[in-house]
Parts: structure tokens; sequence; C-alpha cells
């Protein structure tokens, strides 16, 4: 399955011819107007989607050789990339397993990381690994103010919240914080995911604290494949159970296209951090592979 998504996709590429489309676009002219996104900007994205990628493929060649031991990857949902592109590396973040992109793009704002060994010391379980020691194969690092989760699914909801609270609460009482007063926390989880009761009672304690009016500055990123392992989400769920709901600003886009996943989340971000409100992105992927390495 690997090697037929590697093959299609290097035969998709390689039909391409270089500035075709719109020639004489520059690095800094928008790729595909009226997004905001860059020429140079997709370059970059790009890059940190197929680090992504590729850590996918190393986990489960390692897994293969009995040197690795956590497959679950971010194949598919690489577009969650733009949504660490839309935000600064100042905002706090808590991510879903898959978000890999993210992981990689953020990575790409801040000097003196090396993402894509960190990840693949958490593979194999080093000790050196600097994010939990080896512990678990997580995304987080101190300086890219990406706060380690496991992947007990929702779990990171409430405090994603606390978060949230934390920043503008941090300011009113003269309480030294480690984020800027105008920072926003972004928190990233699956559609099947969001049943859950963590989840059903952090958004709602989000939701509830800024309908009487407490600022609370947080994007929830529902990264919706579709499914949860081998169950499906029924079809529109997220859209009908997050769309319109009181007190949450709700935005929607689709993952396949770059550059206008950019501008969704670009906007979601300002709207949040203007209003300093939770919203809801609803980013739409697929899951390329099975849930994890051992499975059919
Ligand atoms: C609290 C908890 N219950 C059950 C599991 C087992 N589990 C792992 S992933 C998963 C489904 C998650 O699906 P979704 O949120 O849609 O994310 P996806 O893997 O599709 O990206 C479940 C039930 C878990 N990790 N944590």
């Amino acid at each position: 399955m690997a090697e037929q998504i590697d093959d299609y996709f290097t035969s998709v590429v390689s039909g391409l011819v270089p500035g075709e489309s719109r020639p004489g676009v520059g690095p800094e002219d928008p790729v595909q107007p009226p997004s905001p996104l860059s020429a140079q900007g997709a370059l970059d994205l790009f890059d940190a989607q197929l680090g992504s990628r590729h850590l996918d493929l190393a986990a489960r060649w390692l897994r293969s050789q009995g040197k690795g031991f956590y497959t679950i990857g971010s194949s598919g949902h690489e577009s969650n990339a733009a949504v660490a592109a839309a935000l600064r590396p100042t905002d706090p973040a808590l991510l879903h397993y898959r978000s890999g992109g993210f992981f990689l793009a953020r990575a790409q704002q801040v000097d003196g990381s090396d993402p894509l060994r960190d990840v693949l010391l958490g593979l194999v379980a080093s000790t050196e690994e600097p994010i939990s020691g080896g512990r678990h194969k997580v995304f987080g690092r101190h300086d890219l103010n990406i706060i380690p989760q496991t992947s007990t699914i929702a779990s990171h909801l409430p405090r994603a919240v606390g978060v949230a609270f934390s920043i503008p609460r941090s300011e009113k009482v003269h309480v030294p914080s480690p984020w800027p007063a105008d920072a926003i926390a972004v928190c990233s989880f699956g559609d099947a995911s969001a049943n859950h009761s963590t989840a059903v009672g952090a958004i709602n304690t989000a939701v509830h604290a800024a309908y009487q009016g407490l600022p609370l500055p947080l994007l929830l990123v529902c990264e919706d494949n579709g499914i949860g392992i081998s169950t499906r989400t029924p079809k529109g769920w997220i859209a009908a159970n997050f769309g319109d709901r009181a007190g949450l600003e709700c935005f929607e886009a689709d993952g396949s296209d770059l550059p206008a996943a950019y501008a969704t989340a670009v906007s979601a971000a300002e709207w949040v951090r203007r209003n300093r409100k939770p919203a809801f992105l609803h980013l739409r992927t697929v899951r390329l592979m099975g849930h994890a390495g051992s499975d059919v």
C-alpha cells in the first residue's frame, strides 16, 4: 500500500512542468489567489508534508526490523502543516498523533531543532529522545511551544482549555506566563475523538466560559478523516454537531486544497486572536494506510 501511494505520487508529480500553470510567479507571489499562501510558503509546507510522510514510511520500515515500536502515522493528514503556518510559533499547541505536518512546519519557524531526528528517536524509544525520553512517540518540544501529549484520545482537550484560559488570566492577575498575552492555544484531534466524553466536556467548558464573557483564545482543529480505527463516523456528523453551535465559531477547510486550507486556517487563527473566543476548524482529511502499521 505504501509503495502504491508513493508510486502514484511520483508519477503524478513527474508529469508536472515547473511554472506551466502560472508562468512568472515569484517566491513571494500568491501561489493561488485569493489565498495569501506564497509560492515559497507552499514549497515550505510541501517540505514539511514530505518529511511527515517519510517519517511514517520510516516507522513501518523500522518496525519490520524489530527496531521501531510505534507506527500510527500522519499520512493523508499532512494539510495540518497549513495550520502551523497560520499560527505563531509562540502559540501553545497540543497535538493529535497525526499532526506530524504541523510539528515539522512549526519547527521551520524556530531555529535550532532537528524535528525529523526527534521523531525518529521517539519511534525507536531512545532515551536520548528529547520529547518524552523515549517513553512514547509524541510530538512536542519546549522551544516550539508544543506540549507533549499521549495517544489517549481527547485527553489533551481539557488541558488545552486550561492553557487557553491561562493566557489572558495570567495577564489579568499579573502572573508570569510562558506565552505572550496575545497568544492563542491550538488543539488538534480526530473526528472519532470528538465524541469522547473528555472532548465533549472540554468543548462544553470552553463555550460555557466564552458564553459568560471569559476570554478563552482556543482554536480547536478537528482533523476529520471519516473513520476511527475501523468505525466510520456518520457522514456529515462533525459539521452537523459543531457547525452551528452557540459560542463556537466554525471554519471548514478541505485539506486536499492546500492554498484554500491555509487561507481558512489564517482566518480561523485571526478570528480567535482578535475575539479571544474559541473557534472550531473542521479540516477534512483522509487516512492513507491502516490506523497503525500492524493493521490490514
Ligand atoms: C481514551 C482512549 N480510548 C481508546 C483509545 C483507542 N483508540 C486509539 S485511536 C482511536 C480512534 C481515534 O479516531 P479519530 O479520533 O477519528 O482519529 P484518527 O486515528 O482517525 O486520526 C481509538 C478509539 C485510545 N487511544 N484512548
